[in-house]
């Protein structure tokens, strides 16, 4: 079986739907990963058990969304030094303008890579894992050029009415 290099988490159930962009990209791109709910707030020992087992387990990446007060993305980079991918998941109440916020304005020495907001944001994060782990895999490089081309190709030249 592949190794497991690339860590899916986020702080509830609710956040699968945007989360699965994530993973979804990952599928397409023959990515292994795995994925957790792990909640700074509700499960404050799971998150760091995550964290303190995540390099020793052999993750390369982890890409963690959360939305509200959205303190995972940022909790886990400072458990471990394995890079944290933040997704800020869009909220009803403020859109996930506060999701953005509480991931993005990480302190001097413990950087979160943040994405946009919602389902563009997760797709990207699974782009973006699937580069770093790109760099050390010719084959997963040439799989992720590919699929960039083929999204080139998919753009018409000029607008339609249809
Ligand atoms: C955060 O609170 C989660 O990441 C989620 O986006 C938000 C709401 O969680 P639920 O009340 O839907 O479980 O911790």
């Amino acid at each position: 079986m592949a190794e497991i290099k690339v860590g899916i988490i986020m702080g509830s159930q609710s956040d699968w739907p945007t989360m699965k962009e994530a993973a979804q990209v990952l599928d397409e791109l023959g990515v292994p990963y795995e994925t957790r709910i792990v909640s700074a707030h509700r499960t404050p020992d799971r998150l760091w058990d995550y964290g303190k087992t995540a390099v020793a387990r052999g993750l390369h990446v982890i890409i963690a969304g959360a939305g509200g007060a959205a303190h995972l993305p940022g909790m886990m980079a400072s458990k471990t030094r394995v890079p944290v991918i933040g997704v800020p998941v869009q909220t009803r109440a403020l859109s996930g303008v506060d999701s953005l916020y509480s991931i993005v304005q990480m302190p001097k020495g413990f950087p979160v890579a943040t994405m946009a907001i919602g389902a563009a944001g997760a797709a990207n994060a699974g782009l973006m894992a699937a580069g770093i782990l790109a760099i050390a895999d010719p084959a997963l490089a040439g799989r992720l050029d590919d699929w960039r081309a083929a999204l080139s190709a998919s753009i018409p030249e000029a607008p339609s009415d249809d």
